[in-house]
């Protein structure tokens, strides 16, 4: 037995290789849990849900004791910082969330100094699930980055092409990047106390990236992340913080770049090969099998995890998704995956 002295993913994100990967889920707390279903059932809703302690280090600690996964994500959504600007949040059962739609000309009315006041529950999880966790596993927070936040919270929700948003990002820029400077602020303090509550690793979601004009990723993606970056540096947070511009494709690499972020996340779109070239030297990465083989399973499964590990050789690597897990995945194809990434242990 090899007891490395460091946790795996720790480990991979500092820039080490291991022989076998380390693994976890996106949303690996979920519905296609049954545990997760029972407990869920326990709360009024959602939201209430997320700022119960006791229910959400619970379901975060589910997927590690069932499978073993090498990090564990702290059960919350990134819809939390929105209540924290004082903005109105709820989520309607099978369809997802709702917000009052916020138009940016106002974006002075988004109240920076509650964080704390509305947050601290989410320190409180943390604080619970961390001395519950096997030495080797690692503790991951997280936030959703200003444009992607900013995406709900003028949308008032989901919404297909993200219309609404990407005409005030041109029409209306000064009052835009405000808006956004406010989401970003209040996201530095919010990931400052998840690293005082003991997240190990910080995860920013930009799952609404993808198919912006250059000009516009560089105003409203990187811009927005960076300022968030130095902001937790500033605090002196040291942690590693993983960067996920979902769909950003060929402007991953000035993302990767540009950010200040030490590790990149990848969506299911993006070939190895190329970025393998373009990516800084040696930036560990995660990534990026399709949640729709996961749901497939098969021999399928199993080549896909080849192909995946075999594409990312001699890079620091960690396994996941390249999008959040489905709610019908069979727990058994989530058994499979893990026994084809640890085979040869
Ligand atoms: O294990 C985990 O990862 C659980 C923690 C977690 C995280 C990291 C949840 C719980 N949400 C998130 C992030 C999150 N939330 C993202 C970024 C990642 C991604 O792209 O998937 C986004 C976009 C949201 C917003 C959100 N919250 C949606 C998506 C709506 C849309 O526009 O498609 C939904 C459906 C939610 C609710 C939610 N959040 C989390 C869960 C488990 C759920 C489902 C609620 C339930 O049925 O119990």
């Amino acid at each position: 037995m090899n007891h490395s002295p460091e946790k795996p993913f720790l480990s991979t994100l500092k820039g080490n290789v291991q022989s076998t990967p380390p693994v976890w889920l996106m949303r690996q707390a979920g519905r296609y849990l049954s545990e997760y279903r029972e407990v869920r059932a326990k709360a009024a809703n959602f939201i209430d849900f997320c700022f119960s302690p006791d229910l959400a280090a619970e379901v975060t600690l589910q997927p590690i004791r069932r499978f073993g996964f090498d990090a564990a994500i702290m059960f919350a959504d990134i819809l939390l910082v929105p209540i924290a600007l004082g903005r109105k949040v709820w989520f309607v059962a099978g369809e997802g969330p709702r917000l009052e739609p916020f138009d940016p000309v106002n974006y002075r009315d988004l109240d920076l100094n509650r964080m704390e006041e509305v947050l601290s529950p989410i320190g409180e999880t943390l604080r619970r699930v961390k001395p519950e966790l096997p030495d080797e596993t690692a503790l991951i927070g997280f936030a959703g980055s200003p444009w992607t936040v900013a995406t709900y919270m003028i949308e008032g929700g989901g919404s297909k092409d993200r219309w609404n948003t990407r005409v005030a990002a041109w029409s209306t820029p000064h009052e835009f990047d405000g808006m956004l400077d406010r989401i970003a602020d209040v996201t530095a303090q919010y990931l400052i106390m998840q690293a005082a509550a003991g997240a190990e690793t910080l995860k920013l979601f930009d799952s609404w990236a993808e198919g912006l004009p250059e000009p516009l990723f560089e105003r409203v993606i990187i811009r927005p992340t960076k300022r968030i970056i130095d902001q937790v540096r500033e605090a002196g947070v040291t942690v590693p913080i993983i960067g996920f511009p979902r769909g950003a494709g060929t402007l991953y690499p000035r993302y990767a770049r540009e950010t200040g972020i030490t590790a990149i996340a990848l969506d299911t779109g993006v070939q190895p090969e190329w970025m393998r070239e373009v990516l800084p030297e040696g930036m560990p990465v995660q990534g990026h099998l399709d949640p729709a083989v996961l749901m497939a399973g098969g021999d399928t499964l199993n080549r896909e995890v080849d192909r995946l590990i075999a594409a990312w050789s001699g890079r620091p690597y960690i396994f996941n998704l390249g999008h959040g897990i489905t709610p019908h995945v069979p727990v058994a194809h989530v058994e499979q995956l893990l026994a084809r990434i640890r085979q040869g242990e």
